[in-house]
């Protein structure tokens, strides 16, 4: 049985981001439950997700069917929050029986371990975002934000968000965000914490090989939907790593930058 992974779809309500709506929907009701039997989201699937006591946003009704659907079927359906969608909670664990991880997930895929986050904050350098990451989450924070009304909050969702979309993410993630994520995924199969690294967040789908103290680990981003269409699936096997289309279009694992020196020091 298969497992897909997804990340960085950026679902939004406002016209322009129909058309990404869409497709991801019909990438959902195309997956066969009788072929795959887990499906990871990791993070911003959303690019606003925001939890009520008994309210959830109307646009996003066809993309939460699409996934009640796939888990009626008996897929398992995991989520890993991103920066646009951490607050996560009640509604998608308890009405559409998604696990919901923590900052990261931990997921045997046969006999090897991998380690999933999304990977925002990971640059230390990062020290604004990383204090707003730790403020956003705070049971207070989020409290008060709920006493704005839905409607506001995501108009004002839509206002910040676009701030960051006037900036094409290939020419954000050139520079800023690839390379610390390679750097995390590098450290943590060097340190054997994992024989595969999964990220997203940088929006630029990479598969690598590096490394571990018992053979070649992966490291695996799933770029993302928004511009790519990219998702990764594991057939039980092997990771391979694909931009959606007709047929599907692989993207060959190449060898990591710095691997060989990095295996030449590295006892063996
Ligand atoms: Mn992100």
């Amino acid at each position: 049985m298969k497992t897909i992974v997804v990340s960085d779809v950026h679902l939004a309500v406002h016209e322009a981001g129909r058309p990404t709506m869409e497709r991801f929907i019909a990438f959902l009701r195309q997956l066969d439950s009788a072929e795959v039997s887990r499906l990871i989201i990791l993070g911003d699937l959303f690019d606003f997700w925001f939890e009520y006591r008994h309210v959830v946003f109307s646009g996003y009704f066809d993309v939460l069917r699409a996934l009640a659907r796939l888990r009626d079927e008996g897929v398992e359906l995991h989520f890993i929050g991103g920066n646009h969608d951490f607050w996560g909670g009640r509604f998608l664990r308890d009405q559409l029986g998604i696990t919901i991880h923590d900052g990261e997930a931990r997921l045997p895929f046969g006999e090897r371990q991998a380690l999933l986050v999304h990977g925002d904050g990971l640059n230390p350098r990062d020290w604004a975002y990383r204090l707003y990451k730790r403020l956003a989450r705070l049971r207070v924070v989020v409290a008060l934000f709920r006493l704005i009304h839905p409607d506001w909050a995501m108009r004002l969702a839509q206002w910040v968000s676009h701030g960051s979309r006037s900036l094409h993410p290939r020419d954000v993630s050139k520079g800023s965000e690839i390379k610390p994520l390679q750097d995390f995924a590098r450290q943590a199969l060097a340190e054997g914490r994992a024989d595969v690294v999964m990220c997203g967040h940088s929006h630029y789908p990479v598969c690598e090989t590096h490394p571990t103290p018992h053979g070649a680990g992966l490291y695996i981003n799933t770029g993302d939907w928004l511009y790519h269409e990219s998702y990764v699936e594991w057939d039980g096997a092997e990771f391979r790593l694909f931009l959606w289309g007709e047929p599907p279009e692989e993207i060959p694992c190449r060898e990591g930058e710095g691997a060989e020196e990095q295996a030449r020091a590295q006892p063996q």
